[in-house]
């Protein structure tokens, strides 16, 4: 058996037939944990990664200005004190490169780099019945065999480019914020149009607008978005998140974070006056909290109406020009129920003189041509076009593959009318196979990083259970499945998640099924929690037929190996 050298493992030779514990698919956040706690169980694990380096949706989206939305002392793993007493973030929303600089701290400080194959992309992922493992195929040619298949492909890794008519006809230079280039783009003495304005749309135009020429805002949709007041962080900042680690550790256990509190039902509509203080003090502090101002935003049009009036205000306190502030007025959906954006100096960028709205719901784009872009009223010259026009979110790259269950059926046909898991993390007829923070879990829902790491606990501890019992298989039961996919779609029509045309629902993606993907309810982590501690209540486990003794557990920590010989 070899093992491959350097970094990027695709040299390496294959092992004949071996059969692998784990392939990890995707080396974000959710990737490079499942593979360092798949390996410290004592499973041969390879993970398999389409960019050249580590980092998920960080690694791709670079556009000017990208930056998270969540404070970056909590966008952070949690179960390393190594890590986080090794690194320091600079600022209280880090911006993209810093984001990635972590990642592959994190990656390096675990040894985790040799384990993947970078610059490989999964196009299948076959179950065989009676081999009871999964056959994994890259673009490359090679073919690993692995009992267990690990999809941490992330909730926004597949970009959305709209067909839109005369797009091929467009002869300037034409980008997309989620696969930005890795050199320099300059602007400057520049035309540049940009169609969309969600979270992406919104933190690249201020800086786009720096120093174009002129930049055209194409916009359908006006999006609320919040300012995030970014700043350094100070000594103080550290201390105070140090002294509070253990009691925030704790909280994560017990906290519904960015979902519907249980609160949200019977809980009281504060007098205007009472909400408009709070969100005011909300929005002197700068970030997304005013979403959890009162348990019932998310609810009630009570309290939401008054946030949408709030902010609205804003908006128009911001802009200059009133037409231009009524169109980034968003009327057509409430507060939040569309991921909400945060932004530095957002509304403030439609005073520049070199900055023109376009309001597409009153002059829909009708084509690009190979000057601009025309719309039913005009015609724009441009020598750039950036798409900052969002991603097939969550299903989008589970079903770019070829994935087969149980009979060769494809994952594509069992969610035909729509993504169904069970806690989503598993689906009936595909055994072995987890999806971390995939369709049905909370997972783009709050902190991401927090609930990948959930799911790896998870679905370690399961396999940990099966090695105990020596189980060969565990897959959903179809009744379950259905059941909690009932619910996740009850818990979100109690909510005013549904108003909205958003990538929640898929409808951003032509011919989608609408099914609303997140799980929204509370008690997320104690409803996983309670049904492992019953037994796995409503997972099905095998012994399977093969007693092949969990291939790949003898293996040494540390140790890649290499592809089995075949075809994709
Ligand atoms: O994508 P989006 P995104 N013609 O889907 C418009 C995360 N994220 O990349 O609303 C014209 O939100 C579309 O219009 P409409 C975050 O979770 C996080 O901005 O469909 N316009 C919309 O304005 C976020 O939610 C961070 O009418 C078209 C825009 O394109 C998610 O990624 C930063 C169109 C797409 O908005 C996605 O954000 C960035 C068409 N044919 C992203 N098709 C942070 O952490 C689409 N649009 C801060």
């Amino acid at each position: 058996m070899s093992v491959p050298s350097g970094e990027i493992g695709h040299d390496a030779a294959p092992a004949q037939g071996e059969i692998l514990g784990a392939v990890v698919v995707g080396a974000g956040f959710g990737g490079l944990y499942a593979l360092h706690r798949l390996r410290a169980l004592g499973l041969s694990v390879v993970g398999i990664e389409a960019a050249p380096d580590v980092g998920g949706t960080w690694y791709w989206n670079r556009y000017p200005g990208v930056r998270c939305d969540v404070p970056s002392l909590l966008y952070s793993y949690t179960w390393s004190p190594e890590l986080r007493a090794g690194w320091r973030w600079s600022e209280r929303y880090a911006a993209q490169a810093e984001i990635l600089r972590y990642i592959g701290h994190a990656a390096d400080r675990f040894g985790l780099r040799p384990l993947i194959r970078f610059e490989t992309r999964v196009v299948g992922a076959i179950y065989d019945d009676n081999a009871e493992v999964w056959t994994v195929s890259t673009n490359r040619g090679d073919c690993f065999r692995a009992r267990f298949c690990i999809m941490a492909t992330g909730c926004l890794s597949i970009p959305n480019t709209p067909d839109i008519p005369g797009l091929s006809d467009f002869a300037g230079t034409i980008l997309h914020t989620a696969q930005w280039p890795h050199e320099p783009v300059d602007f400057a003495g520049k035309r540049v149009g940009v169609v969309g304005t969600g979270s992406s749309g919104i933190q690249a135009i201020p800086l786009i607008a720096e120093t174009a020429r002129h930049l055209t805002v194409f916009q359908r949709t006006p999006n609320f978005s919040l300012p995030s007041r970014n700043r350094p962080l100070t000594e103080q900042d550290h201390e105070q998140f140090e002294a509070g680690f253990e009691a925030y550790l704790e909280s994560l256990q017990h906290s519904d974070f960015g979902r519907v509190p249980p609160t949200a039902e019977t809980a009281p509509i504060p007098p205007r006056d009472v909400q408009w203080q709070r969100y005011e003090a909300l929005w002197q502090e700068g970030g997304g909290a005013i979403l959890y101002a009162f348990p019932n935003i998310l609810t009630h049009h009570g309290v939401n109406d008054v946030a949408c009036d709030f902010v609205r205000g804003k908006i128009r306190e911001a802009v200059h020009d009133p037409q231009t502030a009524d169109d980034l007025c968003p009327t057509d959906h409430p507060l939040g129920v569309k991921r909400i954006c945060v932004d530095s100096g957002y509304f403030e960028t439609f005073n520049r003189p070199n900055v023109t709205l376009v309001n597409l719901r009153r002059e829909p784009l009708e084509r690009f041509t190979p000057t601009g872009a025309q719309t039913s009223e005009r015609a724009f010259e441009l020598d750039m076009l950036v798409f900052a026009t969002g991603f097939d979110a969550v299903t989008g790259a589970l079903l770019a593959m070829d994935i087969r269950g149980r009979g060769g059926r494809a994952l594509k046909e069992a969610w035909s009318d729509g993504p169904r898991t069970y806690l989503g993390l598993g689906v009936a007829g595909f055994p072995n196979l987890f999806t971390i923070t995939g369709p049905g879990s909370p997972s783009v829902i709050g902190n991401v990083i927090h609930n990948c790491e959930h799911h790896v606990d998870w679905l370690v501890a399961c396999i940990e259970h099966m090695r105990r019992d020596d189980l060969q298989t565990v897959e959903p039961e179809a009744a379950a499945q259905d059941q909690w996919m009932d619910h996740v779609a009850d818990v979100a029509s109690r909510t005013l998640y549904p108003e909205a045309n958003s990538w929640y629902l898929g409808v951003n993606i032509p011919g989608k099924p609408k099914v609303f993907m997140p799980y929204v309810g509370a008690g997320y982590r104690h409803t996983c929690s309670q049904i492992a501690a019953d037994g796995y209540t409503g997972f099905r486990f095998e012994e399977g037929t093969t007693k092949s003794h969990w291939p790949g557990v003898q293996r040494d920590a540390g140790q890649a190996p290499g592809p089995a010989p075949g075809g994709s």
